[in-house]
């Protein structure tokens, strides 16, 4: 059976209408109809905002029976909680924000806690529904802090977080006072889905920049836990729009749409009236059209849809007279006596409506400035059953990274879309279908059912949520190593036979270390290795002695009865261009060095100002990262350092050759750290060590270096016992 998942998203789908008789309406939106499925199949319980009402006490608990028995659960929203956290945070600075709307913003944004305690009242509603075994999944930016308080809350439940909208890069999101935690309250989750690559690749830097964390392509560790992340296309329920086109009222509607003048064109625009959408921009293309292309007068009329939405706002106010300003100046300059060029209806229409308008229209303008997906055009794209009708879709809205074959256009580049305008009323058919077929199939691939799927099974099959560090003591590891008679000692040392320290030079071993080392290295012959990121220098003058087993710079080399000997060639023309951007930032951040190896380079800063050291090493990983991409050269996040190693040198090459020439049954394998877990595995039955916290593949955990010396101690008297 499959798990019951808790939804929670700031609106219900549905809302209260202050009627006793008929408690609920449904309300409209994309990410209600795209969860409804979800609900519907009824192992679900869904936690939301149901819309505030002053009602009677009779009317209060029929609303009440009514959310229950669908499933809902209502959160109770103070109008002081709206205007802070609905107005002011959430769609005062969040929403231009995320939508590279940074004009919008306000001087001084306030309600900030109040944001925060909303989302601890969403946190809180979440928990007291949570059973073991549910999954839960928190939606869009109203609520990013609610997956940080739910994993305080239920450390081990698994918890997922979409975003509806963009996420923008790393440069405008840092403009956020509260961008720290707000990362850190979506790190609670286990899975984050975004919409494209490209928001997904913004948040990676968001979380190279502002926490300084080393995620790889998908996934991130944070507090020993792995945070998921990937892309999840949003899609429309597309039986429903294919069935509605087909009805003969909805063909009738449309058709008598067209029938006012059938020699007339009519390109359509379908959005909240919210200034993220484009449409004064739109309204000026159209006028440039206008009169770029004056045949078109009197046969060309464009009808845009604009549901009214979030109408407490001024910045909103505001907005729509500038709507109505622009239509109409263009009805007044570009009118005839038979006809208006613009048409602006501000109210929602119902379903049937919207199909016969997205049958009618010969061009659908899909212009917004910045759009998370952008639904309309998908469901448009579904309602054209008659295989006809042009796509004009922004580069800007998420929707575009699909729908390859509709017109994009850059909203901004008034010219080009009045021309494109004129380029989709000349389309030859041929090629309208074309493109129109090409565009069904995707829109089918990928609809609503589908996107939900996609997320819960993937959340559902990350089980890392789960686990949680534990420590093994020094006696459970020594019976499992009992029963292996050839053992070979593979061992980091750094944070792993010494703890870290300030500077590297005083990580030098002490005298029981060295002698520890040479205890086990004479046991018998090529047995114990000490396997380091460090120079072959720093190992050579700590350990002279020949039967000591050393590997240096990550697997590069490695000293076989005295001799080192480099273990793979490597291409390094690539340094050079390394070595002057480390030297920069040398250069600019007083107490850092450069430090360079055969392989790699890396830049030290545990002797510069800790702070500024800090932000200075975000800037230059994210810099590496960014200009090294198509070079084949690791940028690592080591401790109070940043390195850049060639790829294809790790731990796993030259621990691999030793295995070969020594030929032991077994392997003790011990690190602190991601470049050893490359050698944590080598053999099947490997014995693996991690000392400290952080994601690995370790069987064993120890909490710190000494406690591997014990060990290491204690194997060593016991074979010299005879044990
Ligand atoms: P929205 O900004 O609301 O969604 P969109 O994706 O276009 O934008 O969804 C709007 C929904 O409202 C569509 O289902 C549309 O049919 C409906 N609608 C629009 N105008 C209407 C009208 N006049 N009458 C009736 N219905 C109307 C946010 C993000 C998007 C993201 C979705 C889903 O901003 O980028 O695609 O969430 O993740």
């Amino acid at each position: 059976m499959n798990p019951r998942v808790l939804l929670v998203s700031n609106r219900l789908p549905v809302a209260a209408t202050g009627d006793a008789a008929k408690p609920l309406r449904t309300t409209a939106g994309g990410l209600g109809t795209s969860l409804k499925g979800v609900h519907e199949s009824g192992n679900s319980v869904w936690i939301g905002w149901p819309g505030n009402m002053e009602l009677s006490p009779e009317a209060a608990e029929n609303l009440n029976e009514a959310l229950q028995e669908k499933g809902f659960v209502p959160v109770d929203l103070t109008p002081g909680d709206l205007k802070d956290y609905y107005d002011n945070i959430s769609n005062g600075v969040l929403w231009p924000l995320f939508h590279y709307l940074i004009h919008q913003l306000p001087y001084n944004a306030k309600g900030w806690e109040t944001y925060r305690n909303v989302n601890m009242k969403f946190a809180e509603a979440t928990a007291s529904q949570y059973q073991a075994g549910d999954l839960i999944w928190v939606h869009d930016y109203h609520l990013m802090l609610v997956p940080g308080m739910l994993r305080e809350m239920l450390p081990d439940a698994q918890i997922g977080f979409f975003l509806h909208i963009p996420f923008p890069s790393s440069e405008i999101f840092r403009i956020l006072p509260w961008r720290e935690e707000l990362l850190k309250g979506l790190m609670g989750a286990d899975l984050i889905g975004f919409h494209t690559f490209t928001y997904s690749r913004h948040f990676s830097s968001s979380l190279v920049r502002i926490l300084g964390a080393d995620p790889e392509v998908d996934r991130v560790s944070h507090n020993g836990r792995t945070v998921h992340f990937g892309v999840f296309p949003i899609g429309i329920d597309v039986h429903r729009f294919v069935q509605q086109a087909h009805l003969p009222e909805v063909k009738e509607m449309s058709q008598r749409i067209r029938r006012q003048n059938p020699e007339e064109f009519l390109a359509l625009g379908v959005d909240r009236l919210d200034y993220t959408k484009g449409i004064p921009r739109r309204l000026l293309a159209i006028e440039r059209f206008l009169e770029k292309y004056p045949d078109f007068r009197g046969r060309f009329r464009f009808l845009q849809i604009a549901v009214p939405t979030r109408e407490s706002s001024p910045a909103y106010n505001d907005f729509r007279s500038l709507v109505n300003e622009l239509v109409g100046r263009i009805n007044s300059t570009h009118g005839t006596m038979e006809s208006l060029p613009v048409h602006l209806l501000y109210r929602t229409v119902d379903a049937n409506e919207l199909s016969a308008l997205f049958l009618a229209a010969d061009i659908m303008m899909v212009t917004p400035l910045r759009d998370g997906m952008n639904l309309v055009a998908k469901e448009f794209v579904a309602s054209r059953v008659d295989g006809n009708g042009v796509l004009m879709i922004s580069e800007f809205a998420g929707a575009a990274a699909e729908l390859g074959e509709s017109l994009l256009v850059n909203p901004y580049d008034i010219e080009d879309v009045a021309d494109r305008i004129h380029e989709a009323l000349r389309m030859t058919d041929a090629d309208r279908r074309a493109r129109m077929s090409l565009l069904a199939q995707r829109v089918s691939q990928m609809d609503a059912g589908t996107w939900a799927r996609s997320f819960i099974s993937h959340l559902a099959s990350l089980t890392e949520g789960r686990q949680r560090v534990s420590f093994d003591t020094i006696e459970t590891i020594r019976q499992s190593i009992k029963a292996v008679d050839s053992l070979l000692f593979l061992v980091d040392y750094d944070g792993t036979l010494t703890a870290i320290r300030d500077r590297p030079a005083l990580a030098q071993p002490d005298a029981a270390l060295r002698e520890l080392v040479l205890r086990l290295s004479n046991l018998h012959r090529g047995r114990f290795w000490i396997v380091s990121g460090r120079h072959k220098h720093d190992l050579e003058t700590w350990f002279p002695e020949s039967n000591v087993g050393l590997v240096a710079e990550h697997g590069l080399w490695m000293r076989v009865e005295g001799n080192w000997t480099q273990v793979i060639e490597i291409d390094v023309s690539w340094k050079d261009k390394l070595r002057s951007i480390m030297a920069s930032f040398a250069e600019r951040t007083p107490g850092s060095q450069v430090e360079e190896k055969t392989a790699s380079i890396a830049w030290h800063y545990r002797m510069a100002d800790r702070e500024f050291g800090r932000a200075q090493a975000k800037e230059l990983r994210l810099h590496l990262l960014e200009s090294f991409s198509n070079l084949p050269v690791h940028i690592l996040n080591g401790k109070m350092c940043v390195e850049a190693r060639i790829q294809g040198v790790h731990k796993g090459v030259a621990t691999r050759r030793i295995a070969e020439m020594t030929k032991h049954e077994s392997v003790l394998a011990a690190g602190d750290d991601q470049t050893d877990e490359d050698f944590l595995d080598l053999l099947p039955n490997s014995i693996s060590i991690r000392i400290g916290r952080g994601h690995s593949k370790a069987q064993f955990r120890l909490h710190d270096p000494f406690e591997l010396r014990a060990l290491l101690e204690s194997l060593a008297s016991g074979e010299q016992n005879g044990e």
